[in-house]
Formats: structure tokens, C-alpha cells, sequence
């Protein structure tokens, strides 16, 4: 049975996969309009990942004895000028998920909930990827620059390219 503050805890981490799920199908959808049709594959699959983070914490919530608590979202940015944009805010959104992750982490240590602590060691595992993978696409943005040609060809190689998940997920 999860305690009142770490089913909080889960709660406020729902929130913050499903508000990462939008950020990134706001993004998606500004790439598509670029015409980077595979970056837009990308991010729209990467949409569909977070949405899956959230319905794992959801599920789990439910199964532990907590109520999940699905959220209201706000419209995410879409103030972006160029592709780098996108992968820097990608990363930044990413580094503060991190942050939140380990504030829940923190949290089971302290209420001696070592079976939520374990379920989100999944989330750890995959923060260490997803940033690690952010990082080499803005290395590589950097490295093209303005050059058209390597842009397609940073494009085309995002098309089948998905962020590592860790297990089933679900
Ligand atoms: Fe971007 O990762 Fe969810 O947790």
C-alpha cells in the first residue's frame, strides 16, 4: 500500500511524463511543418514514449493501492526558430524530469518504500539514456551548422532512430 506523500509523489510524476508527452508532440508538429519529416518521426514517437511513462506510473499507482490521478495540461511552447531549438529545449525539459525523478527517488529512501524505489529505478535508467542521446543530436546540430546537406542527412538518419527504453515498459 503506498503512503499519502509518495502516491502524491507519483501523482505530480504523471503530470510530468504527460506534460513531456505534449511538449514533444507540439515539437513533432513544428518539425512536420519544416518539412523534417524525420525528425517529426522522431519526436512524435517520442511523444507516444512519454505517454507511456505516465500510463506505467498510472498502472502501477492503481495496482499499489493508490489513486492515479490523470491530469489537466497546459499548451506547450512552440516558440521555436530552428531545429537546434528544439533538441536544446528537448534536453532541457529532459535534465528537469531527471531532477524530478530523483526527488521521488529521494522520497522512497525516506519513507522506506523500497518497492516504489525499485519500480522507478526503470526511470533512472532511462533519464541516463534520454539525455545522453539529446546530447549527441545538438553535438551533431552543432557540427552541420548551417550546412543544408548534412541537415538533410541528420533528418533522414532520425527516421527510424528511437529513444532506448528500458524492458516493456508496461
Ligand atoms: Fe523523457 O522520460 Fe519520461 O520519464
Amino acid at each position: 500500500m503506498l503512503s499519502k506523500k509518495i502516491e502524491a509523489a507519483l501523482n505530480g510524476q504523471v503530470a510530468v511524463e504527460a506534460a513531456s508527452s505534449q511538449a514533444y508532440l507540439a515539437m513533432a508538429s513544428w518539425a512536420e511543418n519544416q518539412g523534417l519529416s524525420g525528425t517529426a518521426a522522431f519526436l512524435y514517437r517520442h511523444s507516444d514514449e512519454e505517454r507511456m511513462h505516465m500510463l506505467k506510473l498510472i498502472k502501477f499507482i492503481n495496482e499499489r493501492g493508490g489513486r492515479a490521478v490523470v491530469p489537466a495540461l497546459k499548451q506547450p511552447g512552440t516558440n521555436f526558430k530552428l531545429i537546434t531549438d528544439i533538441f536544446r529545449s528537448l534536453l532541457d525539459h529532459e535534465t528537469i524530469v531527471t531532477g524530478e525523478i530523483n526527488g521521488v527517488v529521494d522520497l522512497c529512501l525516506k519513507e522506506k518504500d523500497y518497492t516504489t524505489h525499485n519500480f522507478m529505478q526503470w526511470y533512472v535508467s532511462e533519464q541516463i539514456e534520454e539525455e545522453a542521446l539529446a546530447r549527441t543530436l545538438i553535438d551533431k546540430l552543432n557540427l552541420i551548422g548551417n550546412d543544408k546537406g548534412g541537415l538533410y542527412l541528420f533528418d533522414r538518419d532520425l527516421v527510424g532512430m528511437t529513444t532506448p527504453q528500458k524492458g516493456q515498459g508496461n
